[in-house]
């Protein structure tokens, strides 16, 4: 029947998604090979390959096919984001900064490999991101290349998650953190780098001026809902499990969107990220932007 015709062209977001990390996990392995020293190599691999859901490389992806280009221009600058993006886990998960001892459900970096390593480790894959990006990307003029590298290193710097990092640091514990500093944490640690994503998908693929300032605007609504979701989700999980030993409270002394709105406002300032992120869609063609309305949905109503 016509409905199961219209069904079948539906759009299906889980279906995408996993056709997308799959073909990333793929080209993450070939990109970093084993090789002597193998020491080095195997904790670039463990984090790399420990099974993130690949948000950054879909979103990479899915504005440089949104704008006229395909998987393949757009698959190293892919795999830089979540190259980029491990560094940051890896190095986040350190003593000295969050000591951590679980990521992605597996022992961190460091518990395996060591500090000096997991440090080391680190740097390879930030370095080699840019090294790929230069090297391996294929059918994309040179000039669209050079404005990819200069766009991520400025998301990863100190105007970007290093920035977001070091205010995070120096606002721990304090007890006056109000919505802007919360609100500059988020933004650079998390959503630079989906903005860089989905901008330098864009650019890749050849957008014009327009498109890339919207899907910019798009991806940092996205990243930002990502940490308000966070917070909510936080709230009203550990609600749900009460009980059981709350973790969560050792987070205690940590300012929240919900502590500081309150949990209605939270849920408010949510739904009005996913309507200004889908607004800014609006001007292309509904069918292929679907992978970006479907993302942001995903982040906007994710139950974990
Ligand atoms: C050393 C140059 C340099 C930079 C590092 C440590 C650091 C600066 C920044 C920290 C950035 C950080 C840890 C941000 C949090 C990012 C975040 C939202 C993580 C969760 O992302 P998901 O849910 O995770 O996409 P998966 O595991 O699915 O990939």
């Amino acid at each position: 029947s016509l409905e199961t015709i219209a069904d079948n062209l539906k759009f299906d977001f889980n279906v995408y998604m996993k056709s997308k990390a799959q073909a990333v996990n793929v080209a993450l392995d070939k990109a970093v090979p084993m090789q002597y020293p193998e020491k080095i190599r195997e904790a670039m691999r463990y984090s790399l390959l420990a099974g993130g859901k690949r948000v950054r490389p879909a979103l990479c992806i899915a504005a440089c096919e949104l704008v006229g280009g395909n998987e393949e221009m757009s698959m190293p600058a892919a795999c830089a984001m979540e190259m980029v993006h491990t560094m940051s886990l890896i190095h986040d998960d350190l003593p000295c900064m969050d000591n951590d001892d679980l990521r992605r459900g597996k022992p961190t970096n460091h518990k395996v490999f060591g500090e000096d390593t997991a440090v080391l480790a680190g740097d390879a894959l930030l370095t080699y991101a840019f090294e790929h990006i230069a090297r391996d990307t294929t059918g994309v003029p040179a000039d669209r290349v050079l404005r990819v590298i200069a766009h991520l290193g400025k998301a990863v710097g100190s105007e970007g998650l290093v920035a977001g990092q070091i205010v995070d640091i120096a606002s721990e514990g304090d007890p006056t953190v109000g919505l802007e500093t919360l609100e500059y944490v988020h933004t650079h640690k998390t959503a630079v780098l989906l903005e860089s994503s989905v901008v330098c998908g864009a650019i890749l693929g050849g957008a014009s001026e327009d498109e890339i300032s919207r899907l910019s605007k798009y991806a940092r609504n996205v990243g930002l809902l990502f940490q308000v979701v966070d917070d909510i989700l936080d709230v009203t999980k550990s609600s749900a499990e009460l009980g059981k030993t709350a973790g969560k409270d050792l987070l205690a002394d940590k300012a929240t969107y919900p502590k500081l709105l309150g949990l209605e406002k939270s849920k408010a300032f949510a739904e009005e990220l996913t309507r200004k992120a889908k607004d800014q869609l609006s001007v292309f063609d509904q069918q292929k932007a679907a992978p970006l309305l479907g993302l942001a949905d995903y982040i906007a109503y994710r139950q974990n």
